[in-house]
């Protein structure tokens, strides 16, 4: 172990507590994970607003520092702990890894998010049939953007995984799992196959969708 041992704030079914989860198996980082979220509660907490106030997981401890945002954490867990084949130092090829990391969250999430609320999380006054399908057809969009650009590499940034793929890997496994119909993206398929091949996501990411 080079450090202290992490402790992890969240629930095993948020998908951004699941992006820190893989970061760890990935770099083989042990840790600490109290349940926090949802059924959980804590997030009103006092002592938890102290150390993220946003009032959401994951929430890291490492030592004295907390880190919350859950790309930021991957990045900070990759550059503490000698991660750079998953987030690479040289700038050319770590802006190819942060681009996707910034389009998860400006891009996928928002096509995405409206998607899994509305048919994993129904609330009453959600999208009604012809709004969902809008919803699903914009994000078959987002997702055949990745597919072309898949087309001529493996990972989402080149070569070998990065914190790209772990940051997008939760969505690509709800899409699967959504009861919707998908455009034939084989690109897409098959890099869905190659993340499911590591051990960390078959630990952290396959879980049920809810
Ligand atoms: N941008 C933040 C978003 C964090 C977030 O929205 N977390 C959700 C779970 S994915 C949450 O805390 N929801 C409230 C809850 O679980 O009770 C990040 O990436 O860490």
């Amino acid at each position: 172990m080079q450090g202290a041992m992490l402790t992890i704030w969240g629930r095993t079914t948020s998908s951004n507590v699941q992006k820190v989860l893989w970061t760890c198996e990935e770099l083989a980082l042990p840790f600490e994970r109290i349940d926090a979220g949802r059924e959980f509660g804590k997030l009103n907490e006092d002592w938890y607003g102290a150390m993220n106030p946003n009032r959401l997981v994951p929430t890291v401890r490492d030592g004295e520092l907390i880190l919350w945002e859950s790309n930021t954490i991957t990045r900070y867990l990759a550059n503490r702990y000698g991660g750079e084949t998953l987030y690479p130092a040289e700038p050319g090829a770590r802006s190819r890894v942060e681009r996707w990391m910034d389009w998860q969250l400006s891009t996928l999430m928002p096509a995405i998010g409206p998607v899994f609320w509305a048919l994993i999380r129904p609330q009453p006054g959600g999208p009604d049939a012809a709004a969902l399908q809008a919803l699903v057809a914009r994000l078959a969009q987002v997702w055949t953007l990745l597919d072309r650009e898949l087309a001529g590499r493996p990972y989402a940034a080149g070569d070998r995984l990065s914190l790209a793929d772990i940051a997008m890997g939760n969505s690509i496994r709800r899409w699967y799992a959504f009861a919707i119909e998908r455009p034939d993206l084989p690109h897409l398929a098959a890099w869905y196959d190659r993340l499911a091949e590591r051990p960390g996501f078959q630990q952290h990411l396959m879980g049920p969708v809810v």
